[in-house]
């Protein structure tokens, strides 16, 4: 049996067309089925529902075989114990640093005060401001970042952002991008040697639907 660590939502929908490609069709759809366990088309494949940020533990421990997880889930998580074949090029968006409008940001980078910045993305937070050597105090949160700013919670936030929508229907303004960020395969390495050939089949099927030239 091969199992597929997968997040409803965005990151299921883009999977698909991969898995399609793979010859692989889920028998269920995860928005309205309460299974956490799909089964396939392919009798020995099966998907399990995790959270997103759960997928690189699940995957790390050998509670699924395979994943599809955000670059920023994983750089949170670290990579110990997965191998990372494929950039999947799904579920694109950015990592950005975001104020209230009207927040002087260059200002208060350049005086050097200590920003209070709030996150989900605590790592990745920590790593960029220390890179530019700007102090931070990080506060963490587990959503609804866009509520920080407004609160006074903290002076800025780190967040993934698509289309910029949800910063402009709360007066954010986006005033640095951190890195672009797309969705990654992991695969538990003990898995691959152990499942190879059907492991590496699904990888080689990904690989090869990435290189399908898309619809304009
Ligand atoms: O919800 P949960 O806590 O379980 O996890 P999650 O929020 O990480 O899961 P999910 O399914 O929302 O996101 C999975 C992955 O999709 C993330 O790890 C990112 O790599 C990627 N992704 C792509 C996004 C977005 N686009 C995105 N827009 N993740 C989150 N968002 C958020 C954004 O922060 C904003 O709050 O969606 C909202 C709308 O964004 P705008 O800019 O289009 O308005
Ligand atoms: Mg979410």
């Amino acid at each position: 049996m091969i199992t597929l660590a997968l997040s409803k939502g965005r990151i299921f929908d883009e999977t698909l067309p991969l898995l399609k490609a793979a010859g692989i069709e889920v028998l269920d759809d995860p928005e309205t089925t309460r299974k956490l366990i799909l089964a396939t088309n392919q009798p020995e494949v099966r998907v399990v529902l995790v959270r997103a940020s759960d997928v690189p533990t699940y995957v790390q421990y050998g509670g699924a075989d395979l994943g599809i997880t955000g670059k920023d889930t994983l750089l949170e998580h670290g990579s110990q114990g997965l191998y990372q074949p494929l950039d999947l090029q799904i579920a694109k968006c950015r990592m950005s640093v975001a104020v209230r409008e009207g927040f002087d940001y260059a200002g208060a980078v350049r005086q050097g005060s200590r920003l209070r910045v709030a996150t989900k993305f605590v790592a990745i937070a920590r790593e960029f401001f220390a890179s530019k050597g700007v102090h931070v105090d990080l506060i963490k949160l587990y959503g609804s970042m866009e509520l920080a700013p407004l609160t006074g919670l903290s002076d800025a936030i780190v967040d993934v952002v698509s289309t910029g929508n949800t910063l402009k229907a709360n007066h954010l303004v986006e005033v640095e991008r951190i890195m672009d960020i797309s969705s990654r395969l992991v695969v538990n390495q003990a898995a691959l040697k152990l499942k190879q050939q059907p492991i590496r089949r699904i990888i080689d099927a990904f690989a090869a639907a990435l290189q399908q030239p898309t619809a304009p």
